[in-house]
């Protein structure tokens, strides 16, 4: 339950996506109920002082998949433990993924994940639905997740193959029905059969360990998908968002792409602009098994820091964390093949703390670019905005004090997750959050969360956001193809 008595947050600098002012902010019954100069509230608020700090909103994480039951184990950061990590780490809001088994109804699935997470979330949260497989009931049930249970994303995955894979006519007919419902289609891009080959010939060359993962599938394995999605997306005129963007290639044809006017948005996460996949070539198999992930990190060092300035520069548009974390021991499934090696790694915790460090304590980005990257372009692409992603007069009171000197080391000696490891151990972060505040209720502060399992929300959202879909319905009307009007042939035709 938010807090009924309010609380006024003073002196702090309100940083949106847009502009920064010293402004007090007052909360009240789980809304920003005003923002100004020196407000005058009724006795009995509880007073934070914000001074030299910055008051930002709450961090939203596009991209997560808590508790998934994936390559034969579980997922162990489940909605609560994952969800009360994101409020210690100044995430308030998470967007995990219905994912339903090939062939298996997404409505069935969609409701047993929200019977799963309602009891357990900390924070508000919404799902994407994947679309594993195609057929006319997939079809239907894609209209109703959106007419009636408040889904406006679907993510496609073009890997995985046997598993989730799609081909490219079920990728069209799969993208054609976001476009008529208003949903905006996700694609997980890599090409999965030349995994599947590349896989095979790692493993008959005997190489068994994390470092085949990444040589096989190779960067250009996900910018060939990338772009390949890109191309079936703008033949139907439906908005596309690629996720865990994790090259330099593929952040290239994204970019590349948006220069051409393609409706497209591109989501590097926190691993890939926090490290880099050289990790799998360590000698220490545990170690260099927790980093493996699909797409792969890339061994290519300059990565990270090329993902964050694409990142600052809107080619690449919003970031999340594809926080699906499996400790040491679940890794091991795969001690003797890679290619059974849970694939997902952490994030949830430390995104903001690793964007702000290689992101404004380096000097690409500002602290508004920040805001935009970390919350608001999420609510504007899935079509919550300003509810979330704003520190506005009537928005939700999901506010995180932001200390931008303060630094932390992570470890997962003292992180909130499940997961045994952190693919950042040891990382040193200017950028830690000293106050979150989920819905009006102070959960985070002096380094101890107060949280309740269950407080979050479902949140709703509606088809055909503007921030994706204005662009689209201006070219249905203007770029439709139109025949030409010509005199029928009369002349000879060969007989054959
Ligand atoms: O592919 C995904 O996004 C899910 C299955 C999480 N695992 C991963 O390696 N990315
Ligand atoms: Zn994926
Ligand atoms: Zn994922």
């Amino acid at each position: 339950m938010a807090e009924s008595s309010g609380i006024l947050i003073k002196g702090g600098k309100v940083v949106n996506e847009d502009s920064s002012v010293i402004s007090d902010v007052y909360i009240q019954d789980g809304k920003i109920f005003e923002v100004g100069q020196n407000l005058q509230v009724p006795a009995g608020v509880r007073v934070i002082d914000a001074k030299d700090k910055l008051v930002i909103p709450g961090g939203i994480d596009t991209h997560t998949h808590m508790e998934l039951a994936f390559m034969g184990t579980v997922a162990v950061d489940d909605f609560y433990i994952g969800t009360k990590a994101a409020l210690a780490g100044g995430t308030t809001m998470i967007l995990d993924f219905v994912i339903p088994q090939n062939g298996k109804s997404l409505l069935e699935a969609f409701d047993r994940w929200r019977d799963t997470a309602d009891p357990k979330v900390c924070c508000d949260y919404s799902l994407h639905v994947a679309v594993t497989w195609w057929g006319e009931k997939v079809k239907q049930e894609m209209e109703t997740l959106v007419k009636e249970k408040g889904i406006n994303s679907f993510k496609m995955f073009m890997a995985y193959k046997g598993v989730f894979m799609l081909e490219d006519s079920e990728l069209y007919a799969a993208f054609s029905r976001c476009k008529e419902i208003g949903a905006i289609a996700q694609v997980h891009a890599e090409n999965g059969d030349l995994i599947a080959e590349g896989a095979k010939k790692m493993l008959s060359m005997g190489i068994t360990g994390p470092e085949g993962h990444e040589q096989c599938r190779p960067e250009e394995v996900e910018a060939e998908a990338t772009q390949r999605a890109i191309t079936i997306a703008h033949s139907v005129n439906c908005p596309l968002y690629v996720v865990h963007v994790m090259s330099k290639s593929s952040a290239k044809v994204v970019s590349n792409a948006r220069r051409d006017g393609r409706v497209v948005f591109g989501e590097p996460i926190a691993a890939g602009l926090g490290t880099n996949g050289s990790h799998y070539w360590h000698k220490d198999w545990a170690h260099a098994a927790s980093f493996v992930m699909g797409p792969p990190l890339r061994p290519d060092p300059s990565t990270p820091g090329y993902l964050m300035d694409l990142l600052a520069n809107d080619d690449l548009s919003v970031t999340g964390t594809d926080n699906c974390t499996f400790s040491i021991c679940q890794k091991a499934l795969g001690k003797d093949d890679f290619t059974k090696i849970p694939n997902g790694v952490n994030g949830v915790e430390d995104r903001m703390s690793v964007i702000w460090e290689k992101g404004v304590h380096s000097g690409k980005m500002d602290e508004n670019r920040f805001v935009a990257v970390t919350s608001s372009n999420a609510a504007k692409i899935f079509n919550f905005y300003p509810q979330k992603g704003r520190i506005a007069k009537g928005s939700d009171a999901d506010v995180v004090i932001w200390d931008p000197k303060l630094t932390r080391k992570i470890s997962a000696k003292t992180h909130h997750q499940a997961v045994d490891y952190n693919i950042f151990e040891g990382m040193e972060c200017h950028g830690v959050p000293v106050v979150t505040i989920s819905r009006g209720k102070v959960v985070y502060e002096d380094g101890r969360l107060n949280v309740t399992a269950g407080a979050g929300r479902f949140i709703h959202r509606q088809p055909f956001s503007d921030f994706v879909y204005k662009r689209i319905k201006q070219r249905d009307q203007v770029c439709q193809p139109v025949a030409v009007d010509r005199k029928p042939y009369e002349g000879k035709v060969v007989s054959i």
